[in-house]
């Protein structure tokens, strides 16, 4: 079933967020004034809100009221018994099946609300139910729906570039991990980065390179030595906004680990100490599930930005954004 439990509030006066950031990329999660979508799987609401009320997303996270690198987090009802809420994650141009960066900052604002204390607690998502567990000090630790190797050493010709390899996995989004880039993984480089990687991601699109069951491969990772002492590698990852992730990005982080894994050079249970093209750092390992499959872990930090009411005005033109 797709549409909305309540048709007919289609566009809000006003919605209350809650900011955050985790290690540096920003999540904004809808408090209240957002119409609930209606359908009995979180694949289903997805589908409901980007056929029949995409505009909400825009007013959220496009500008004047977002940016590209903002990841909007919906807050629904659990479609499983065990789980605390539904999650919608969505940026500037889609919507995503996990975001673990994402979902770390939806705890925080749900800790900052007193709404969740110490424990285990899951959420569903359109990739699958995740698992979070909030130590007494302040720690989060996400288990992530289960990643996987998909192609190692795939062979890709980008134009401008030339032949670029790398490897397909996923991690609750579909990840390029390739192998090389032409830019230094400097801050100051990003711009240089974003136009490589989307050059990467074009390519895959025109050659047909896809996930398993044709889902395209909307993000890019390029990976080398940390500059941090405390970290095993630094990544850039272009989101599926076309912007890049301020984080190490926590889908990212847990495709990669799988890659780590297939190649034999991480056991499970090995830490795994992901640094961003910020200087943050998420710390990961895998766990083996029950049925052999790869639980990825991620542990990190957020803090909140802001508390805020979005106002959208009826005269104003730019009330439900602009951009994608
Ligand atoms: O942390 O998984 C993540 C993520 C995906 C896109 C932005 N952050």
């Amino acid at each position: 079933m797709s549409g909305f439990a309540d048709s007919s509030a289609v566009m809000p006066a006003t919605m209350h967020v809650i900011d955050s950031h985790t290690e540096g990329e920003p999540t904004r999660v809808i408090i209240d004034g957002w119409p609930l979508p209606a359908g009995d799987t979180m694949a289903l609401r997805r589908q409901a809100l980007a056929e029949n009320a995409d505009h909400l997303r825009r007013a959220v996270v496009c500008e004047p009221r977002g940016h590209a690198a903002m990841v909007g987090a919906l807050l629904t009802p659990p479609v499983r018994s065990a789980s605390t809420a539904g999650i919608i994650f969505f940026n500037s141009r889609t919507y995503l099946g996990m975001c673990g960066h994402g979902l770390i900052g939806v705890v925080q604002t749900l800790v900052h609300l007193g709404r969740l204390g110490e424990g285990r607690w899951q959420f569903d998502t359109p990739a699958g139910t995740v698992s979070v567990d909030l130590d007494d000090a302040g720690e989060i630790t996400m288990e992530n729906v289960p990643a996987r190797c998909h192609e190692l050493d795939v062979e890709l010709a980008v134009p401008g570039i030339g032949a670029v390899r790398g490897d397909v996995a996923y991690g609750g989004n579909w990840f390029f991990l390739a192998h090389s880039h032409r830019a230094p993984l400097e801050l100051g480089a990003a711009a240089e980065l974003t136009r490589e990687a989307r050059a990467i991601e074009s390519a895959l699109t025109a050659q047909g390179i896809r996930g398993a069951d044709g889902e395209p491969i909307d993000h890019i990772e390029f990976s080398g030595s940390p500059t941090r002492s405390d970290a095993d590698a630094r990544n850039f990852v272009l989101c599926s906004s076309g912007d890049y992730d301020r984080s190490p990005c926590g889908t990212g982080t847990s495709a990669t680990m799988a890659v780590l894994h297939a190649r034999g050079s991480l056991p499970i249970g090995a830490v795994w100490r992901q640094e961003s093209i910020t200087g943050g750092v998420f710390s990961g390992w895998l766990d083996s599930g029950p049925d052999g499959e790869l639980l990825p872990h991620i542990r990190a930090r957020a803090f909140i930005t802001a508390e805020a009411t979005l106002v959208f005005a009826d005269d104003d033109p730019f009330r439900t954004g602009f951009g994608e």
